[in-house]
């Protein structure tokens, strides 16, 4: 089975996604993101301009054949850019095998190991008392697991507090927006978010939260300590994964669970926070990690070590992307959790899915491959904007991670 053609897609309905479609030569097609949020077009000439022309003529059945000799024919290893770029490719094609063989894509990774997936929402506002009230939202739409943000007292901004009711977004139009920092407020405040928030909700419903990378290991061991009578769902990204040393301190000082992996690219990123057990559930997602072919590595390496999965699914992760991860999360045992963050209006009328959601879980639905499609006339219409993601600084000008 030939491909024939590929193309890139670039377009903006609500926000930025870069869609690769691969047709093969009996009519059939696939999709895959290639989305990488503040610098899309570096992805898309990467495919546009090398990738491609490696694919016409090729065998679109050979998934990993194609795989290895996309990563090991660049010679130069890993890097969002490049694993993007071989995510798209590797979803495109496994959507294709999908279609081809008439099965959804998640029986062909052995079938679902559950009913349905848990999934997680944003709750998010300036103060305590309106992030209660995004709570309550999403516990009224069903959610069983929800991730909360809250602006800090004294602080103008803080990740995570968002435009939209249900879904948030960080990137905008223009100059990076700069956002001021301080970890000292932050740290003596996030305890009483949460002290709050178990004496509103109660025990039963899920709570996670995200520190974004800003702490230091010592300062994210306080939080984590802090935090336990709470008994979080997980504590996210405390610190900046480089140092992953600095997770064994984390470790030694809170029972708090740890999820760290969102801006990962391959298993090699994962291997010494998976082996020596420092987080508990490993965040890589199918567009960033090497599609869904990488992502079952990842999560069988995970699997030995008790470590779960709890994939990105931020409104920059497209409906093709979503569509990949749920029929990724249906399939391997150890899953744990899926994000997913509602995308905007425009963007749920471009991309077409099968893809549910019902009290708390999501399904990837029946039709067979991904069961998600782009409308590319529709598409046309919302041209590619320059946007950025934020940066942050120190209160006095140092630039922080963000
Ligand atoms: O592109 C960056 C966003 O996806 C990220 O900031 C969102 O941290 C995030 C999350 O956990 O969803
Ligand atoms: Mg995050």
């Amino acid at each position: 089975m030939k491909i024939t053609d590929a193309k890139v897609i670039v377009c903006s309905p609500g926000r930025n996604f870069v869609t690769l479609k691969v047709t093969t030569e009996d009519g059939l097609y696939g999709l895959g993101d290639a989305t990488l949020n503040g610098r899309e077009l570096a992805v898309a000439s990467y495919l546009a301009d090398h990738v491609i022309p490696l694919l016409i003529g090729r065998d679109a059945r050979r998934v990993e054949d194609t795989w290895q000799y996309l990563y090991k024919g660049a010679y130069w290893r890993r890097g969002p850019v490049t694993m993007t770029a071989i995510s798209a490719v590797d979803t495109a094609l496994w959507d294709i095998k999908g279609k081809s063989l008439n099965v959804p894509v998640y029986q062909l990774l052995g079938g679902a190991s559950r009913d349905a997936v848990m999934v997680y929402g944003h709750a998010s506002g300036a103060d305590i008392e309106s992030t209660l009230h995004a709570v309550a939202e999403y516990l009224r739409l069903g959610y069983k697991a929800v991730r909360v943000q809250s602006g800090v007292p004294g602080m103008a901004t803080v990740y995570g507090v968002g435009r939209g009711d249900f879904y948030y977004e960080p990137a905008e139009p223009g100059r990076p927006p700069e956002c001021l920092w301080s970890s000292e407020a932050y740290l003596n405040f996030v305890p009483h978010l949460f002290e709050r928030l178990r004496k509103e909700f109660g025990s039963a419903v899920h709570l996670l939260h995200d520190v974004h990378h800003r702490l230091t290991p010592i300062e994210a061991a306080r939080l984590g300590k802090s935090l336990e009578p709470y008994h979080l769902f997980w504590l996210e990204d405390p610190v900046p994964a480089e140092l992953q040393e600095s997770f064994r301190l984390i470790r030694q000082h809170t029972t708090t669970p740890l999820a760290v992996g969102e801006v990962f690219n391959s298993v090699y990123d994962c291997q010494q926070l998976i082996q020596e057990q420092l987080i508990d559930y490993i965040r890589t997602t199918v567009v960033h990690a090497g599609g869904i072919s990488h992502l079952r590595k990842i999560a069988s390496l995970a699997e030995l070590y008790h470590v779960r999965t709890g994939c990105h699914g931020a409104t920059d992760m497209s409906p093709v992307c979503i569509a990949a991860a749920l029929h990724f999360d249906l399939s391997v045992h150890n899953f744990g959790i899926q994000e997913y963050m509602r995308h905007s209006a425009e963007t749920e009328r471009v991309f077409s899915h099968a893809y549910t959601f019902s009290d708390g879980m999501m399904h990837p639905g029946d039709a067979p491959g991904l069961g998600v499609d782009i409308d590319e006339g529709l598409a046309a219409q919302y041209p590619y904007r320059r946007a950025y993601l934020p940066v942050n600084r120190r209160l006095d000008g140092t630039i922080h991670s963000w």
